[in-house]
C-alpha cells in the first residue's frame, strides 16, 4: 500500500500508525511504528487501550515519494516471552545486521523489551527467545554514537510501570516520587557489541534546568513522562521525550550520552489525542521531526497516524517550537 507523502499529513491511511521512529538506512527513511488496531474497549491511565499486536515498516525514497508499508515484519505470536501490547519500537543497524527494539508484557505482565534481527531494514525480524536480561518499562530508543557504541534509552511512566521499578527490583504498587522530588528520569544503557543484550546495569539520565537542579516530580511542564529519543547535533546529545500528561514534546542537551541532560524547551505544542510521540532524523541536509496525532480518528485515542514535518534549529543549536496545526 502506498500513499503520497505531504507534510502534517497521515503518512499511509490503511492502517493506523502510531510511535514513530525514523532512520536513514541504505540512502531511504524508514520508519519503525507501532500499529493500532480498532476495538472498542475503555480508554484508562494503564493505556490498556494500546492493544496492539504486530508491527509494520515503512518507508520512503525522499520526501516527495510515496510512502511504502512493507507490510507485518513482526507478530507477537512469534515472540515467545511477549503476551501482549507490542508498544513503541525502535531499529538500529550494526555488524551488518538490522536490529529491531521493542516493548511488550511478559506472561507476568510486566513489561520487557525485546529484540529482533534481520538482514533487511524493511524485515522481516526474527526474535530472540527471551527478552533483553535486565531491561524493563517501554519505549526503546537506540542510538548508534560515531564511536560505534550504541546505547539503549527506555522508560515511561503509568502504564510504562516505571515507577515501579526505582529499587532495581519490580514493585507492583510503587508509586512515583513526592511532587517536590526529583521526577524519574529515563534509562539508559550500552549495549553490548552484538546488540543483543545490555553490557551494564542501567542508569537513570538526570535532567536538571540551567542551575543544575533536577526538574521535580511536579513540574509537568517539563518532566520526563516516557517516549526518548536521542540524536546528535554539533556534537551535543539532544534527549527529547513526552511530557506525558501536559503533552508536550521538549528536550534537553548534554555533551555526554548518559547526562546529565540541560533542559532547553519545547520541540513540539500538544496534538490531537493523549499521547504524543517522536523521533527526529537528518535526511540528506535537512532536519525532519517524525510525530503521530489523531486527526485521521477524529481524536480515537488509540488510533493514531504518523506525519512527518521539518524542524529547525537557531544559530545557538536551540531548536525552534513546532505547531502542527499553524500554517
Ligand atoms: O503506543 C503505546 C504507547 O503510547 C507508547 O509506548 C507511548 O510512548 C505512547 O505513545
Amino acid at each position: 500500500m502506498e500513499k503520497n507523502s505531504k507534510p502534517n499529513t497521515p503518512l499511509v491511511t490503511h492502517i493506523y500508525t502510531a510511535d514513530p521512529s525514523a532512520h536513514v538506512f541504505e540512502g531511504k527513511i524508514y520508519i519503525y511504528p507501532s500499529h493500532d488496531l480498532d476495538h472498542s474497549e475503555p480508554s484508562n491511565d494503564n493505556g490498556d487501550q494500546y492493544k496492539m499486536e504486530d508491527y509494520h515498516v515503512l518507508s520512503m525514497e525522499n520526501l516527495n515519494a510515496p510512502c511504502v508499508d512493507h507490510g507485518e515484519v513482526l507478530h507477537v505470536k512469534d515472540v515467545p516471552w511477549a503476551k501482549k501490547q507490542m508498544w513503541a519500537p525502535d531499529a538500529a543497524f550494526k555488524n551488518n545486521t538490522y536490529y529491531l527494539y521493542f516493548p511488550a508484557r511478559d506472561h507476568d505482565d510486566i513489561f520487557r523489551l525485546g529484540v529482533a534481527t534481520s538482514s533487511s531494514p524493511a524485515g522481516p525480524f526474527t526474535p530472540q527467545p527471551d527478552y533483553i536480561p535486565g531491561s524493563y518499562s517501554i519505549d526503546p530508543a537506540v542510538l548508534v554514537d560515531e564511536d560505534n557504541k550504541a546505547y539503549c534509552y527506555f522508560g515511561g511512566l503509568w502504564g510504562g510501570q516505571l515507577e515501579k521499578w526505582q529499587t532495581g527490583t519490580f514493585l507492583p504498587e510503587a508509586e512515583g516520587p513526592d511532587l517536590s522530588a526529583p521526577a524519574l528520569g529515563p534509562r539508559v544503557a550500552e549495549l553490548s557489541d552484538d546488540m543483543l543484550t545490555f553490557k551494564e546495569t542501567p542508569e537513570e539520565i538526570s535532567i536538571v534546568d540551567n542551575e543544575g537542579n533536577p526538574l521535580v516530580a511536579g513540574d509537568e511542564e517539563r518532566r520526563f513522562f516516557e517516549g526518548p529519543w536521542v540524536h546528535k547535533y554539533n556534537g551535543y546529545y539532544y534527549l527529547s521525550y513526552s511530557t506525558g500528561t501536559t503533552h508536550s514534546i521538549v528536550y534537553a542537551i548534554s555533551k555526554n550520552p548518559k547526562g546529565p541532560f540541560v533542559y532547553q524547551g519545547k520541540i513540539l505544542t500538544p496534538v490531537s489525542g493523549w499521547t504524543t510521540h517522536h523521533s527526529i532524523v537528518q535526511f540528506q541536509d535537512k532536519w525532519y521531526l517524525f510525530y503521530h496525532d489523531c486527526s485521521l480518528s477524529d481524536g480515537v485515542d488509540h488510533k493514531r497516524s504518523v506525519k512527518y514535518t521539518e524542524l529547525n534549529y537557531n544559530e545557538d543549536g536551540t531548536i525552534q517550537t513546532i505547531d502542527p496545526y499553524k500554517e
